[in-house]
């Protein structure tokens, strides 16, 4: 028996998710919560980038807005300013797919045209004009679930049944993409973890991942450093969460994630080949 080959169609052709990956995250924010705005020049968000890939991350996310908890929004010209050079010099330098984390349709269509594979999207392409801005670019996309908005969504999260609330809207999203045009291959999905979920809510997603793979689309999951891992185990410090979010990606692609976003490429690329390796094990291939 074998399952269907799995993929991401981006501009450039297909990105092979059969085997999970690691997407890298090149924060380009001067207030970026886990790596204290170190990477804030294009040339050093560029180096940093480009070393990522050397670890083993076969995407790199390039975010020019925060959207942690408690983060304000940005114009889309100071966006602009910060993602723009580097998504062009990645472009020249690396093969790897270019993922950009934005909400904002103008965002879209400009690095689309300075080579970028994605658009990574926490509000799910529903700013007017986004679902648009990735048809006609022929972009891969991912569409995350949140509940409420960066500034206020920890305030008091609320769900009937968070694993079913969060794949009836991932399922509503998908469905308004292939509406806009957008291909089936070119969609991932998101379950948002940290996006207005209590610790409660975050770990009943994250025991449950096979509940979205009647969706049809790759997984993907970040959880790398959250606030998650000090509401469950007191670390204040988002380095000393580092081991917990390497288990935490492993358990997810064990679980069938085929996608995890990182700040710790070399060491996520590990846990997710080890959990590769069993999931290949246990289906006899
Ligand atoms: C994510 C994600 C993202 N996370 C996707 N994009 C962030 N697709 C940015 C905390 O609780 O999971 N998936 N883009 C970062 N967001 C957060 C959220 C960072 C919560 C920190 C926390 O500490």
């Amino acid at each position: 028996m074998s399952s269907a080959p799995v993929f991401l169609k981006g501009p450039r052709g297909p990105l092979d998710l059969d085997q999970a990956v690691v997407m890298g995250i090149l924060n380009v924010t001067p207030d970026s919560f886990s790596d204290g705005g170190e990477f804030v020049t294009p040339a050093a968000a560029v180096d940093r980038g480009l070393a990522m890939v050397e670890q083993g991350a076969r995407i790199l996310d390039v975010g020019g807005e925060s959207t942690r908890p408690g983060a304000e929004p940005v114009s889309a010209a100071q966006e602009l300013e910060r993602v723009l050079p580097v998504v062009r010099a990645l472009r020249q330098q690396t093969d790897a797919w270019i993922s950009v984390d934005t909400t904002k349709p103008e965002v879209m269509r400009a690095v689309a045209r300075a080579g970028a594979d994605m658009i990574n999207d926490v509000t799910a392409l529903r700013a007017p004009g986004a679902l648009e801005a990735v048809q006609s670019a022929g972009m891969a996309a991912c569409l995350m679930h949140m509940q409420g908005e960066p500034r206020n969504m920890q305030a008091n999260p609320v769900y009937a049944d968070v694993v079913a609330d969060v794949v009836a809207f991932l399922a509503g999203r998908r469905q308004a993409a292939l509406d806009a045009g957008i291909a089936e291959a070119a969609l991932c999905l998101d379950p948002g973890l940290g996006f207005g979920k209590t610790l409660a809510h975050n770990l009943s997603l994250m025991a449950n991942l096979h509940a979205f793979d009647a969706l049809g689309a790759p997984l993907l999951v970040g959880m790398s450093r959250k606030s998650l891992f000090r509401a469950l185990l007191g670390r204040d410090d988002p380095l000393a969460r580092v081991p917990a979010s390497l288990a935490a990606a492993g358990l997810a692609v064990w679980q069938g994630a085929r996608i995890v976003r990182v700040h710790d490429v070399r060491e996520s690329v590990d846990a997710v080949s080890l959990a590769n390796a069993m999931r290949r094990s246990a289906s006899g291939t």
